[in-house]
């Protein structure tokens, strides 16, 4: 996936008319959005093709998706119907559950990625012990997009040295969890910036800074 400026957008906000604000003051500066639960559980999944529609972009849908296969056929056919363009999923729970987001993201031409270890500190207790064969199953099935940590950054380097230097890595946790831009993309191709963006009281300030910040 190609991402303008290598930043993506997540639209953590609650109110449609709150994300279109922070979305329409950083337009100029992104392609790529991120729209998770509170934004969808505020407004309904009519959010994804509303973003879409407004700002031309692509829209990855964080629903972390982490079910039995069946449940998880369905909730990504509806995510899929309803636009996005790829789809987050957890990769905790095994091989057949992440298979089928697969499956669908075949049948509708889309795209999925394997979240492999989170970001904040909690996640090290159980997630971080399971990480990297969560990543060695993502390679085994083929999988070439995954989700890894700018707060841990030897993890990230670790995911990275599994998943290989063609798969895609997109990194949470820089700004206000306290990662570091230019540290973070020295081992993934894009960062997630929240609330460093949503959060400021010039939204378009504080993504130019990030681009400045960013030695491409
Ligand atoms: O920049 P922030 O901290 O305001 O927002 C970070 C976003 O990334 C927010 O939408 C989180 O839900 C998400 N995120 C993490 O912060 N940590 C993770 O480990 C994983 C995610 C995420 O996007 O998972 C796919």
């Amino acid at each position: 996936m190609e991402i303008k400026n290598r930043i993506i957008l997540a639209l953590d906000l609650q109110t449609i008319e709150e994300a279109m604000k922070v979305a329409g003051c950083v337009r100029e500066h992104i392609d790529t959005i991120k729209i998770g639960y509170p934004l969808v559980l505020a407004e309904g999944l009519k959010s994804i093709s509303i973003v879409k529609e407004e700002f031309d972009c692509k829209v990855i849908a964080d629903f972390k998706v982490a079910d039995i296969p069946e449940t998880n056929t369905k909730i990504a056919d509806l995510t899929f119907k309803a636009g996005a363009d790829a789809l987050i999923v957890h990769g905790f729970v095994g091989e057949d559950s992440v298979k089928a987001c697969v499956d669908s993201s075949q049948k509708f031409d889309r795209e999925i990625f394997l979240l492999t270890e989170m970001s904040h500190p909690g996640a090290s207790r159980f997630l971080q012990i399971a990480a990297e064969e969560i990543a060695s199953m993502g390679v085994d099935m083929g999988l070439k997009n995954y989700v890894a940590p700018s707060t841990k950054l030897n993890r990230l380097n670790k995911i990275r040295s599994i998943v290989g230097e063609d798969s895609f890595i997109i990194s949470p946790g820089v700004g206000v969890q306290g990662g570091d831009p230019n540290q973070t993309l020295k081992f993934a191709n894009a960062i997630i910036v929240g609330r460093s963006i949503y959060s400021s009281d010039n939204p378009e300030k504080a993504i130019k800074s990030i681009i400045n910040d960013i030695k491409f």
